[in-house]
């Protein structure tokens, strides 16, 4: 089990900022702000400091991505559309090697099968989908496991 603060950083990738109007019957009538803020306050429960960004800019989410390692436990990412697209994206999450868990709104894989496709899942953990902005509750939660369990492990080896 960690001491101190556990960082999570959550990122959304493009057009996520219009949740609330877009598409609700695929994402929901909750804005970008409410799902923010229900990890903000899901991830205190949690004992999770949780800090959000978004950005539609692909170059963005690589420099946040660069900017998370040695500063955040943990990444939850909904890449957007980026997901079936960003080699840079993969890279990027590689590269900083923070445990990271892929989050979709919908249920992808009841979709178009470009969006079957997804170049990030593996530098994730894992990938959860489909159950509207309790992914991200979901998300949040399974890397306070993961975290929890790595550290366990790091005390027992001593
Ligand atoms: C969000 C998007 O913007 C799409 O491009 C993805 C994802 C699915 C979601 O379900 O959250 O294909």
């Amino acid at each position: 089990m960690t001491f101190g603060v556990v960082r999570i950083l959550v990122i959304n990738g493009p057009n996520l900022n219009t949740l609330g109007w877009r598409q609700p019957e695929l994402y929901g009538h909750e804005t970008l702000a409410d799902v923010e803020a229900k990890c903000v306050a899901e991830g205190k429960q949690l004992g999770l400091e949780v800090e959000c960004f978004q950005s539609n800019s692909e170059g963005a989410i690589v420099d946040r991505i660069q900017s998370a390692r040695g500063v955040f436990d943990g990444i939850a990412l909904n890449a957007g559309a980026y997901t079936h697209t960003s080699i840079a994206i993969l890279d990027a999450l590689l590269a900083v090697g923070t445990p990271a868990v892929e989050v979709h709104l919908s249920n992808v894989y009841q979709r178009e099968s470009f969006r079957h496709r997804s170049y990030l899942s593996k530098a994730a953990i894992g990938v959860i989908a489909g159950f509207g902005s309790h992914s991200y509750v979901l998300a949040l939660s399974a890397l306070k496991q993961q975290l929890e369990t790595a550290s366990d492990a790091e005390v027992k080896k001593g």
